[in-house]
């Protein structure tokens, strides 16, 4: 049995897991008070959740917030009775606001790591950790950093993946939204084996796209991400012979660790409001379709740089040939896209369980989907979108406001330039060429 701990911090974090929980539920047939009344065989669930003596199942998943009021969300949303009691923590304070405000000494640090520790103990070999937090949020940013950096010392070897939402800066009330998103940066480059951003520009973006919602709700906008994260979790909930376990997608790049950012892109997502037609879609419509731009989870575009490292999930009723012919012809199509350093490969896995969907929702329920996983160098762009605006922001005297408050300036200005040095790996991506550093021998396991 290899286990799977989810770790939940600030508001973000509480709405976009106790979401995710409820999805697990109805593809486990498991109710929201833990009963289960399905036909899966219990050993296989209990990688996600922990069986009790009463026969209840409850997630191995643990919420964090210095604040009380992400506790409402889960109540929102009917789940507060799944989850361990204790395994919601959450304080009296407000709203921290700033990274350096979310900052705990050792001793209070111990309560909330103690809580990870006894979940650690009740799984028999934890695999995995997923982490799931907003980087603008002080509390999802400081503490996230701080919890993370201890939790890697204490677990290193384990498979670390954090699955984050990126804000619009745009639209952020203050720039500290940015500072913050910078300062939890070092962590995830660092100590990080694969993560995910999510930018809620593109996802407000794709809700009035699929829904025409002009002012979605963050449930709406979470809605979207539900599905391609619960298809890169199947490998360990819908085991069979066909899974593509997400901890191979690392690409091997040895003397490149930072490049763990892949590119996301799923499909189909349908509004309810749309025809039945369209939830028919072949094998090639899904190879195909998922790489256009539109299905894409970051604002970038493959025509900038080339392919590293193409993996794809495909989930529900799917036949294998059809499948594997539609990869075929697609690696013909795209035979140059990929650098000249790499076979040009797609790589793909099947969970035949087909996608779930709430029946509450924005979308419906298809019967089959796909999830594409992609190293590409124009991830590059979701970096140099957040330096020129803290490049914009340094050349203000904004930043004395801040320093003030206790953000540490020598801190702030390294993580700007670990944004820059992960922004010029990742152009090095964009090069069909290997780099003077960079051997054949360097680019394993593909
Ligand atoms: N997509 C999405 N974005 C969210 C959600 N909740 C908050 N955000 C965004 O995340 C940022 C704030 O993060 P929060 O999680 O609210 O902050 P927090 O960790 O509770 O931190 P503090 O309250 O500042 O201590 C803002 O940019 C919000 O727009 C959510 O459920 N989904
Ligand atoms: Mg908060």
């Amino acid at each position: 049995m290899k286990e799977t701990i989810c770790l939940n911090f600030g508001k973000a974090g509480f709405t976009l897991g106790g979401q995710l929980w409820k999805l697990y539920c109805i593809e486990h047939s498991i109710d929201l008070e833990g009963n289960y009344y399905g036909t899966q065989k219990s050993i296989e669930m209990q990688g996600f959740y922990k069986p009790t003596k009463e026969k209840k199942y409850i997630p191995r998943s643990i919420f964090f917030d210095n604040e009380d009021d992400s506790l409402e969300e889960l109540q929102k949303m009917g789940t507060s009775k799944l989850f361990s009691e204790r395994n919601v923590m959450y304080g009296q304070t407000p709203s921290t606001k700033l990274f350096c405000n979310s900052l705990i000494d050792q001793e209070e640090m111990d309560k909330y790591f103690n809580c990870l520790l006894k979940n650690v103990e009740e799984c028999s070999n934890v695999s995995e950790f997923l982490f799931f937090h907003s980087a603008g949020g002080g509390f999802s940013s400081g503490f996230f950093s701080q919890f993370t950096e201890q939790c890697v010392e204490q677990f290193g070897k384990k498979f670390m993946c954090n699955f984050t939402i990126i804000p619009d800066f745009d639209l952020a009330e203050k720039e500290y939204e940015l500072i913050n998103t910078v300062l939890c940066f070092p962590t995830i480059i660092e100590k990080m084996s694969l993560s995910l951003l999510f930018e809620n520009k593109v996802l407000a973006s794709k809700c009035k796209n699929i829904s025409n919602l002009d002012l979605p709700t963050y449930s709406q906008m979470n809605e979207l991400i539900l599905q391609p994260i619960s298809s890169l979790t199947t490998y360990n909930r819908f085991p069979n012979q066909y899974n593509l376990n997400c901890h191979e997608f690392l690409s091997g790049l040895q003397c490149y660790p930072s490049i763990h950012f892949p590119v996301l892109n799923h499909y189909p997502l349908i509004s309810t409001k749309e025809k039945t037609e369209k939830m028919q879609v072949s094998e090639e419509d899904l190879t195909f379709n998922v790489y256009n731009p539109k299905n894409c989870f970051q604002n970038i575009s493959f025509g900038d740089g080339y392919f590293v490292n193409a993996k794809l999930y495909y989930r529900g009723e799917i036949e294998i040939n059809k499948m594997k012919q539609a990869i075929a012809k697609l690696q013909n199509t795209n035979y140059n896209k990929f650098v000249n350093w790499v076979p040009n490969v797609y790589r793909a896995g099947v969970c035949e369980e087909p996608p779930s969907y709430s029946s509450e929702g924005l979308l419906t329920g298809v019967k089959k989907n796909v999830t594409a996983l992609t190293d590409h160098g124009a991830m590059k762009n979701v970096f140099k979108d957040m330096i020129e605006k803290v490049d914009k922001l340094l050349k203000t005297n904004l930043m004395d406001n801040y320093y003030q408050k206790g953000i540490d300036q020598d801190q702030f200005l390294d993580a700007v330039e670990k944004l820059k040095t992960l922004y010029l790996d990742y152009d090095e991506l964009c090069k069909n060429e290997i780099g003077d550093d960079l051997s054949e021998d360097d680019y394993e396991d593909f």
